[in-house]
């Protein structure tokens, strides 16, 4: 009773708050590739997560706006394996759904074992041991009907559906194609929803960047012949409308249906800053969608997706003043690893990190000493400080902006066998690579890193001992962008260490000032 009262109280709260504007991105930075599922009043998100660990963030909301991050579903090795992963590889798009209480998240890890899935009775975890999955392709997502489980995913760029066994993840029935889409490019993301006797087969095409789309088809029978909706793509910002839209590269969604009976869409989407570059990596976007009996969806009125839309009774967007600063703080679902940690490098202690260098840089790729948290707003400041008698001798410890292993701003601290001690800017755009160091006072007690961005530029400052910031380098962002160092994440903002020995930092702290 108490549970149906407080739930009462929270929609009042959301009818009285909400408004006529929706602002996208829904879950800004690095959050490709969304799945969604609702019980009850509670919605569930999953994205994709490549390289990192913990792998596959899930986020809680109550009414499709305000997003909390609650945790990371594949959060042990014996679940997921990053060997030698970069911003290609790893954990592609998951699927998460729901059924007779218990939650499912599929997904592929390329490189490391291919399709997999897992459960839990609860969203927040533990989640099972990986069930291995004998279908190939990528994006792989389930539908259950009448007591059975289909899987589907995109083996030789076609959509094919076999049966499961839940319990097993054994392949009950041969795999069989269903639908190539409508002829563009990397037909993937599919999804199948029952609605009016109809299954319906929501696909991406045209690749994830500017061309990306979602078209539909459907059938009387799981298996097809799947009709195309006649008025497909149904999303695209590809279009003379979007053209000149900040927004780009719409696609890979997933439809969920509202208590009240509404529908909705998430989906990806970019944002160009810059030009046609893109350096936060593919976000998660929600529209409305129109679906009437029998009819096909129609997703925003037919319109292309931008920052804000007129879409009627949507709730207001809460500010989470948490999200406007960063601690450092093991337990906290929001830091990464890149592939899996070494956990002896890392020491906690009270919002404080000491960093153990690995043997491998992080251009070098291999278990790097790194902790990171993605970049969620294209205007933030970030602040460090490193103590000198922390820092070993051979040391290189400091705050990057990492896209990729080949593509990343570091702004560090580096101590010589010789005991020099230089603050030292570098980045590695690719092939192209350029260090700058300025010699301190081996006297100087600590050292304070500074990366800030407007949006369009990277600033990197550093302080000695308090005193004023001194600017030692500013680059554009599209350096880094997508476009430019590839990759399917978006910025990341890390600590790393590299070379031999430690380093010890007091804080970190992120604060988005847009
Ligand atoms: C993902 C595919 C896609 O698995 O890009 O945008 C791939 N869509 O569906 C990596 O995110």
């Amino acid at each position: 009773m108490k549970k149906q009262i407080q739930s009462l109280i929270f929609i009042l709260i959301i009818i009285l708050s909400s408004g006529e504007k929706l602002y996208n991105p829904i879950i800004p930075g690095y959050h490709p590739d969304p799945s969604i599922c609702r019980v009850d009043d509670d919605y569930y998100i999953v994205n994709s997560s490549f390289q990192y660990f913990p792998g596959v963030p899930i986020l809680h909301s109550k009414d499709l706006i305000n997003w909390e991050h609650i945790g990371n579903v594949l959060d042990r090795e014996s679940q997921l394996k990053l060997d030698g992963a970069n911003s290609w590889l790893g954990v592609y798009a998951p699927t998460i759904r729901y059924h007779e209480g218990t939650f499912y998240m599929i997904t592929t890890n390329v490189g490391n074992g291919g399709n997999f899935m897992v459960t839990s009775k609860d969203p927040k975890g533990p989640w099972s041991e990986p069930l291995q999955l004998s279908q190939g392709g990528i994006d792989p997502s389930l539908f259950f009907e009448d007591g059975k489980v289909y899987m589907m995913s995109n083996p030789d760029n076609c959509i094919t559906l076999c049966e499961i066994d839940p319990e097993t993840g054994k392949q009950l029935s041969p795999s069989q194609e269903i639908w190539r889409g409508m002829g563009g490019r990397y037909p993937e993301g599919p999804h199948i929803y029952k609605k009016d006797g109809y299954y319906y087969l929501l696909i991406s095409e045209g690749g994830t960047e500017l061309a990306h789309h979602l078209t539909i088809a459907r059938s009387r029978n799981i298996y097809g012949p799947y009709t195309p909706n006649p008025n497909n793509p149904i999303l695209t910002n590809c279009s003379v409308k979007g053209q000149s839209l900040q927004v780009q590269g719409t696609g890979h969604g997933d439809f969920v249906q509202a208590k009240d009976g509404s529908w909705w869409l998430v989906f990806l989407a970019y944002r160009n800053f810059g030009g046609s570059y893109h350096h936060i990596g593919r976000e998660t976007y929600l529209a409305p969608v129109k679906w009437d009996e029998g009819k096909w969806p129609i997703v925003n009125n037919g319109n292309p997706i931008d920052i804000v839309m007129d879409v009627p009774n949507v709730p207001e967007k809460i500010k989470d003043n948490s999200k406007s600063s960063s601690k450092i703080d093991k337990n906290s679902p929001e830091w990464m690893y890149i592939q899996n940690p070494i956990e002896n490098n890392y020491i906690f202690e009270e919002g404080k990190l000491t960093l153990i260098a690995s043997s491998s840089t992080l251009t070098g790729n291999n278990k790097p000493t790194f902790l990171g948290r993605r970049q969620e707003s294209a205007t933030f400041s970030l602040e460090t400080e490193i103590n000198i008698k922390s820092i070993s001798e051979g040391c290189n410890a400091g705050l990057t902006v990492y896209q990729i292993n080949d593509g990343h701003f570091d702004l560090s601290v580096k101590k010589s066998e010789d005991d020099l001690v230089e603050v030292v800017f570098r980045y590695k755009i690719k092939s192209l690579e350029n260090e700058k160091n300025v010699i301190i006072d081996k006297k100087t007690e600590k050292v304070k890193l500074l990366i800030s961005s407007d949006s369009t530029k990277y600033t990197f400052e550093y302080s000695i001992n308090d005193k004023k910031y001194e600017k030692i380098a500013e680059h554009d962002v599209i350096l880094v962008s997508t476009e430019v160092v590839g990759g399917f994440t978006g910025v990341v903002l890390g600590m790393f260490a590299e070379g031999k020995g430690r380093a010890k930092f007091s804080y970190f702290d992120y604060i988005e000032t847009e």
